[in-house]
């Protein structure tokens, strides 16, 4: 049995569009993955840092929830993760925004992510990946904050090569 996850990719720091292409590949050696386009998009917190590079990634897997967990955050620390003061910049951030259907609440995780629906730019990659998602009920492609985005377009959904 497999689900469809979906994780969000974000960096200000570094190389952020091949920090964002290395963890993509990384993940499609788990499964079957698609990705959005890639966005930069204005800080969301001190406005005084680099404006990120976002994406967000589908991975069908068969892992559960917790597995998947601890391999985003072995890939982070790969990446060299450096995260300067809350809500600041980061080298490699990947959330664990969605597990199929399930809700999920715990000490170390909780699906849908917190903040899904007030983030542009986790709402619209995901809609470049599902223009009918739902979230408890709620179509993402309905919320204001869509019309209203703050994201440029870097690139569309070619810019992962996965034949490497
Ligand atoms: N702001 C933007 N634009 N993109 C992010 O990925 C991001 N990640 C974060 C905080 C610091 C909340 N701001 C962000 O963790």
């Amino acid at each position: 049995m497999t689900v469809l996850s979906y994780i969000g990719l974000g960096s200000n720091l570094g190389d952020s569009q091949q920090i964002l292409v290395e963890a993509v590949q990384k993940l499609a050696a788990l499964g079957p993955v698609k990705v959005s386009k890639l966005y930069q998009s204005p800080p969301m917190g001190p406005q005084d840092q680099p404006h990120y590079v976002n994406a967000v990634a589908q991975l069908e897997t068969a892992l559960a929830p917790l597995e998947l967990l601890d391999i985003l955050q072995g890939f982070e620390q790969e990446a060299g993760r450096v995260r300067l003061r809350h809500w600041g910049e980061r080298t490699l951030d990947l959330d664990l925004l969605l597990y199929g259907e399930k809700n999920i609440q715990n000490e170390r995780l909780t699906v849908p992510h917190v903040g899904i629906m007030e983030r542009d730019f986790v709402v619209v990659p995901l809609l470049d990946l599902d223009a009918t998602l739902q979230i408890q009920g709620q179509c993402l492609q309905a919320l204001a904050l869509v019309q209203q985005s703050t994201l440029t377009v870097l690139a569309d959904s070619s810019w992962v090569n996965f034949d490497l």
